[in-house]
């Protein structure tokens, strides 16, 4: 029997326009989404829209138009948004559609009929902007404690759900199910919020005070209140009370992925409305942390609301979506900032990634004339065995790792398998086996096998970064069938030889920050003297010498000594023409940290400007490249 994966994300207020809080709930979703895909599940995603309230009433008139018409201009930033982060959701639900509205109906009809709903006047505290009551001890200076505006004493008569009977329940079920609300520090909120007595829920607002809702049926002049009508979206969509199958089929939900600000509305009031209507309950609610930008709350008066769209134009989709799961640990608050973010591309994405792609793909064209070469015996037993574990053990650590939705540590998993790919070009040498033809079956091994690896990556990959994955595919010269379950049903060996290359440009192309040239210096020409003159500190000072990585290399044309390096340094990356062709081949050297004399005037070599000098030791012939023996980042200072 096939299992099935259901998960939704909040459905998103359409009184603002989307910001990167709501691409993070989405893109995790869909990275979960597209996994189970992969991995054979049937799946259905669900996002959608929450759009009645009196906030939308209020900015529709602000604008106005009614309030429909101005949901359905702002409903569609929602969706162009999740089409350009390639979110890959199966429904997207309004909550102003029919099939949503009738549902609703149905549900107050039945818990009406049962006695769940009953009819009572209140008074309270009501703040208008967060549209809810509080209670006298809860309000602060007479101003709401939650966003500080004043609150007035209303008194009307609504409806009210029976929520704090299922309070004894609810808390014995919680208890039972340890998945059921996560993470634990959640999980213990939520019980720390049931120690409380639990109130009854008000679920209406007479009409005279908000117009823009759903009607209860038994009562024409009171709407629904946003969360009564809101969170029946994740049944409605499903068919509730319409098609059983379906319903079944995806009831109840695998994951009710949120934010922590509405962990409450869904542990609480959702469970209880569940639990009234005799439905099963969700397997898991999770609920993530917060997002701040560059250490500050993000908010429209302070104007730092990061907009998702100008992430995807200046960093690229997949680069964004990286970004957000590595950084953080799900669950747990973090900060987004622009220098985080190109610190993450340049060293993991273009570095690590980028190199392992271009160099494999560069020696297999150089020393395979671009066509896959069929499996030999193996060269590196040990690293070579290393690698077939990672990768055959990979899907049951991501099953782990994604089933407790740590995704940072999910990518940790699949980075290891990239590491192992760099250091197996390392140790294997491909440049030094190509010069050796009692060695073209060991070189036919190494290169079929970095393909082998790559292949695997596109597969890992893809729920995190699917257009990389895409992309990659394409430059490995093979088309592969994502929307099939091929993990789990795919083994090592799967890549096919005979395959021809199509390098293509680079993923992930390295984001240069503004340069800070430092002064050129005019340096002291000891050449011609036969005695080595002694020079102060003061003179070795004024040399700026850096670690740099190598990027990229390739030959001079026609020069037999001179390689074309692209070194980064940490703030910019430089050509530098260096003079060991004759001990380097271009692929070997990729990747290498080397020391670079960073304030040396521009120069021309065989017509080809060299922005610096990497240093290495030797007299006539160069011996070995100066490096450094820790992992120091590139652009560190040499003193
Ligand atoms: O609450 N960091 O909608 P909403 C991380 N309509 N996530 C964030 C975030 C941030 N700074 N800001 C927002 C609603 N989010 C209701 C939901 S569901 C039946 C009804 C994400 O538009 C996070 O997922 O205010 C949060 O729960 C959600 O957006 C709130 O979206």
């Amino acid at each position: 029997m096939k299992s099935t994966f259901y998960i939704t994300t909040p459905i998103y207020y359409v009184n603002d326009v989307p910001h990167i809080g709501h691409a993070y709930t989405t893109i995790a979703a869909d990275v979960l989404a597209r996994y189970h895909r992969l991995t054979g599940s049937q799946t259905f995603f669900l996002t959608g829209t929450d759009e009645h309230g009196q906030k939308v009433q209020q900015a529709a008139e602000n604008q106005g138009v009614n309030p429909q018409t101005y949901t359905d201009n702002i409903v569609t930033r929602f969706q162009d948004l999740w089409k350009s982060l390639a979110i890959s959701n199966n429904d997207f639900i309004r909550t102003t559609e029919s099939r949503h509205t009738k549902v609703v109906h149905e549900i107050l009809n039945t818990l009406l009929k049962n006695g769940d709903l009953y009819e009572n006047t209140y008074e309270g505290w009501y703040c208008l902007f967060d549209e809810r009551f509080w209670t006298e001890k809860d309000i602060v200076d007479g101003n709401c404690p939650d966003c500080h505006r004043p609150v007035e004493q209303i008194k009307e008569s609504n409806y009210f759900f029976r929520m704090g009977r299922h309070r004894d329940w609810l808390i014995e079920y919680i208890n039972a199910h340890p998945d059921f609300i996560r993470p634990d520090t959640r999980r213990n909120e939520v019980l720390g919020f049931l120690q409380q007595p639990l109130g009854d829920l008000c679920i209406s607002r007479p009409k005279s005070r908000l117009s823009w809702g759903i009607s209860l049926p038994f009562a024409e002049d009171y709407v629904t209140y946003v969360w009564f009508d809101a969170l029946v979206n994740y049944i409605s969509a499903i068919s509730y009370l319409g098609d059983d199958t379906t319903f079944k089929t995806w009831w109840p939900v695998s994951v009710h992925l949120i934010g922590k600000d509405i962990l409450t509305t869904h542990s609480v009031y959702w469970t209880t409305m569940l639990h009234a209507m005799g439905l099963e309950m969700p397997r898991t609610i999770f609920a993530h942390g917060w997002w701040t930008v560059d250490g500050e709350k993000m908010s429209k008066s302070r104007g730092n609301v990061v907009d998702p769209n100008a992430m995807v134009r200046e960093f690229g989709v997949d680069a964004f979506r990286y970004f957000l799961l590595r950084e953080i640990p799900f669950g747990q608050d973090g900060d987004f900032s622009k220098s985080a973010m190109i610190q993450r591309v340049n060293s993991e994405l273009a570095n690590d990634v980028g190199n392992l792609l271009n160099r494999s793909l560069t020696m297999i064209e150089r020393f395979a004339g671009g066509i896959v070469p069929p499996p030999r015996p193996s060269q590196d037993g040990d690293l070579e065995r290393e690698i077939k574990e990672a990768v055959g053990g990979m899907k049951d650590r991501l099953d782990m790792r994604l089933g407790a939705l740590e995704f940072h540590r999910a990518i940790e998993e699949i980075w290891r398998v990239v590491e192992l790919g760099n250091q197996y070009i390392e140790r294997s040498a491909p440049w030094k086996l190509a010069k050796d033809h009692t060695k073209k079956e060991t070189l036919e091994n190494v290169l079929c096998t970095q393909m082998e690896i790559l292949y695997w990556l596109t597969l890992f990959f893809y729920p995190f970064m699917p257009q990389t994955a895409e992309a990659m595919a394409k430059q490995l010269g093979i088309t592969i069938h994502f929307s099939n379950p091929l993990l789990g049903t795919t083994r090592w060996g799967a890549f096919p030889s005979g395959t021809t290359v199509a390098k293509g440009k680079p993923l992930f192309p390295r984001i240069e920050t503004q340069p800070t040239q430092p002064e050129p210096v005019v340096l002291a020409d000891p050449a011609g003297t036969s005695e080595v003159p002694l020079i102060g500190i003061e003179d070795f000072l004024k040399v700026q010498l850096k670690i740099g990585n190598v990027v990229a290399a390739e030959a001079v044309p026609k020069s037999k000594k001179l390689l074309k390096l692209r070194v980064d340094i940490g703030t910019e990356t430089r050509q530098i023409v260096a003079g060991i062709a004759t001990k380097y081949a271009p692929e070997e050297i990729i990747g290498k940290r080397v020391v670079i004399v960073a304030n040396l005037k521009p120069a021309k070599l065989m017509g080809v400007e060299s922005q610096g000098m990497v240093l290495a030791a030797g007299d006539r012939e160069v011996e070995g490249l100066l490096s450094v023996l820790e992992s120091v980042e590139a652009g560190t200072k040499v003193k």
